[in-house]
């Protein structure tokens, strides 16, 4: 067959990106971008090169049964009637002796956008069926933030459309790496357009990125953790100087005057000027000043920040004052401004229809980044208790914090399952490992963070025996008795088409045909009734207004007023190590594939400084350590990092030496599960280590 269908890029970068696929002879050859997307819609190399995951040699085929020790890596291959009856034997062996809800459905971020093929939605849909399970209360990604901004915010969405960058004056990237980690298709090029008007764009990281050279203005570095003691910095210049918006913050913000007094040291603590912030956050004073004069003088300005700002200890605190300074400058709600909060899920999809998950019997739920330590610990810790775990489209083995501890809670199940396209460090662990199909074997309907949503034709067929995990799980419902409740007698044919008539699409050949069907406003800002009229279209927090400090804060267990809560470094391991993800990587997808590897760095970025101060040059193995482990790997010496600062990608899969050491260079062996407080979020873009010559 020779036909060029819409597919769309569903990662969970939130890229969303409108591709077009070229087939010859009934096979990939080319996928670009889909004209239908515009000038502003573009893909990147995750997507125009998704054939060469879809076409891999070592993708799974067949079904797997354990045949050696969990993590041996040793399966034998089963038939589907065999593979389904194990999985249907083994749920119900858990649910016979230790109670419905005893099962922890993990995974989640692969196919994350499918209206149907959406893993997580399909695992718990499966499992709620069938007695319930342990759910995630947060993830990875957000918890600081999503446990922050309704205090704050209410229930309203705070994001802006990426087409509103076009009023902004400033912009400032606070954290985020929008040029690898692309966070919803557009911003890019939205970015380059506000560049090429003259607009300043700040980007605000410990390392100087892709997105700092090629989208950015200024670079200013920031020691990962302290970005709190940055803002208490701002925020002290703009009141000091009288940049701030009195009559905005007067009638948007409660607790605004606890905060102030705070900075201005008429309270606790230190007066946080730009000297003193200068000594935690390793950013020039002059520097600071100067961000709060813009911030300041120039109207709209939008902050942006980036997920990592609160993956960190005290990330609430960065959380809130990033949404303080949005309200102390009049950006809040503004057009060409921002409210500060995160844009990632900021504003509602498209109104389409997708798989419902029915109500959980067992209704318990775990924080993502507790999920080893609730294996491990049961009630003991406070936790459900745990005996099996049904992981689809997931792989914490290798993404979650501390590898060691994550593959001792997988060897403590009784029972596990995977369904993945690859055998992952996760899948190795299981008892039984289903072969997944590739979102290009699939048809699907795709959100994309933005107001548009995408048709993703099925353009290729699955390899052997691999199926779609819908279908997986049909079977599996069959056999234990509620097939008919996860199908409800529909095909993905079905459940497409009935997405789409419950929906504002208006004609579903067109939609499939162009592969992109778009809201009818595209420049979003999200409390702009707010603040156009506060006293009529009041927040939903208990004040009406934004909770800048003060009782709804406390009740949510947070610090009454916003704090810098940083972490000294210690002299034992004097440096702090950033985990950003990889731009030829999502997560721990891609990287082991042939054309991604050769393109991939692996090395840990260390400051010329660092690196002398250990006799270390560029190219150099070295030893990373931390409390959790130790990698090996090379060194990349580089003034593109903050000194007392390294880096080393996200998404590499460990494989361990005969000393325990890791050999690949994954971040996550160097990890620690310790959540930040109270929203118990992951805490992986700062860890203490020491760095030395490997072999030493
Ligand atoms: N290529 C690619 N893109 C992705 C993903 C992927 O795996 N690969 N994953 C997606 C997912 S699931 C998510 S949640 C998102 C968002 O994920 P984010 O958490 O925003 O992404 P990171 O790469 O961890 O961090 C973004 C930038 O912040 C910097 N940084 C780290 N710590 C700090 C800090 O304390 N302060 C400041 N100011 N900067 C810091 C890092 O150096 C990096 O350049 O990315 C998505 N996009
Ligand atoms: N050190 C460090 N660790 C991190 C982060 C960090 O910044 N630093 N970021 C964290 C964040 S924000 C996140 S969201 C997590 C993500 O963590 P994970 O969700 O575990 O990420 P992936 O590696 O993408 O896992 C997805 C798996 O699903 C498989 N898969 C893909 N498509 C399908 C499908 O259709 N069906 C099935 N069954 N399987 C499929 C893929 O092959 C892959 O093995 O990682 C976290 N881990
Ligand atoms: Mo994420």
């Amino acid at each position: 067959m020779n036909a060029r269908l819409p597919v769309a890029c569903n990662r969970d970068c939130g890229g969303g990106c409108p591709l077009l696929a070229t087939l010859e002879g009934g096979r990939v050859v080319r996928i670009g971008n889909n004209p239908a997307g515009g000038p502003f819609l573009r893909g990147c190399p995750r997507g125009f090169q998704a054939a060469r995951q879809l076409y891999a040699e070592d993708r799974l085929t067949r079904p797997l049964a354990r045949s050696g020790p969990r993590g041996s890596g040793r399966f034998r291959e089963v038939t589907w009637a065999e593979a389904v009856r194990r999985v249907a034997d083994g749920l119900q062996a858990v649910r016979d002796k230790h109670g419905d809800g005893a099962i922890l459905a993990l995974g989640g971020s692969a196919s994350c956008r499918g209206a149907l093929h959406d893993t997580g939605a399909l695992n718990a849909r499966f499992l709620n069926l069938v007695g319930g399970h342990v759910g995630e209360s947060n993830s990875y990604s957000s918890a600081a933030a999503r446990y922050v901004q309704p205090v704050m915010l209410g229930r309203d969405k705070p994001g802006v459309d990426p087409a509103t960058l076009r009023h902004s004056e400033l912009i400032v990237l606070w954290g985020a790496n929008m040029m690898d980690c692309i966070m919803g298709c557009e911003w890019r090029a939205r970015l380059r357009q506000a560049k090429k008007r003259g607009v300043p764009v700040i980007v605000i990281d410990p390392r100087r990125t892709e997105t700092a050279k090629q989208l950015g203005t200024q670079w200013l570095p920031v020691r990962p953790g302290t970005d709190s003691a940055l803002m208490l910095a701002v925020l002290h210049v703009l009141i000091d100087e009288g940049l701030t918006d009195e009559p905005f913050i007067a009638a948007h913000a409660t607790g605004f005057e606890a905060l102030r007094r705070r900075v201005m040291g008429r309270a606790a603590g230190p007066s946080t000027t730009p000297a003193w912030a200068e000594q935690v956050c390793g950013t020039p004073a002059a520097d600071i000043v100067a961000l709060a004069r813009e911030l300041g003088r120039r109207k709209p300005a939008a902050l942006l920040p980036g997920l990592s700002i609160q993956r960190t200890c005290g990330g609430e605190d960065a959380v809130r004052l990033a949404i303080a300074l949005q309200v102390a400058t009049g950006n809040l709600g503004r057009l060409g401004g921002s409210s500060g909060a995160q844009n990632w899920g900021g504003l509602p999809d498209p109104d389409v229809g997708c798989l419902q998950v029915p109500q959980n019997p067992a209704s318990s739920e775990i924080p993502a980044n507790d999920w080893a330590d609730a294996v491990l610990r049961g009630s003991a810790g406070g936790y459900p208790e745990i005996h099996a775990a049904l992981n689809v489209g997931g792989n914490y083995v290798c993404q979650g914090a501390d590898v060691a501890k994550s593959v001792r809670a997988m060897q403590s199940l009784e029972f596990s399952v995977c369904h993945d396209l690859f055998l992952t460090a996760t899948a190795r662990q299981c008892d039984v490992v289903l072969p997944a199909t590739h979102w290009l074997e699939r048809n699907d309907i795709v959100f994309t963070l933005a107001n548009y949503v995408l048709f993703s034709h099925k353009v290729a067929e699955p390899p052997g025996e691999a199926r779609s995990d819908y279908d997986i799980l049909a079977d599996v419902a069959e056999l234990m008795g509620c097939g008919d409740a996860f199908t409800e007698g529909k095909d993905e044919d079905a459940w497409l088409r009935e997405f789409v008539a419950d929906s504002e699409i208006p004609d579903d050949e067109e939609f499939r045909r162009t592969g992109i069907h778009s809201g009818a406003d595209q420049q979003r800002v999200g409390l702009a009734a707010f603040a156009a009229d506060p006293a009529a279209h009041p927040l939903s927090t208990p004040s009406g207004k934004v909770e800048v400090s003060g009782a709804a804060c406390v009740d949510a267990g947070l610090a009454a007023v916003p704090e810098a809560r940083v972490l000294p470094p210690t002299a034992q391991r004097p440096l702090q190590l950033v985990t950003p993800k990889a731009r030829l990587r999502i997560h721990s997808q891609l990287g082991a594939l042939p054309w991604f590897r050769e393109r991939d760095e692996r090395a840990l970025w260390i400051h010329p400084r660092d690196a002398a101060a250990r006799g270390l040059d560029d190219g150099s193995p070295v030893e990373v350590s931390s409390a959790q482990g130790r990698v090996l790997c090379p060194c990349r010496v580089t003034e593109d990092v903050l000194p007392g600062v390294v880096a080393l990608t996200a998404g590499v899969e460990p494989e361990l030496d005969e000393a325990g050491r890791d050999v690949a260079g994954a971040a996550n062996v160097l990890t620690s599960d310790r959540p930040t407080l109270p929203s118990r979020g992951a805490t992986m873009s700062c860890v203490a280590v020491e760095v030395a010559p490997a072999g030493h």
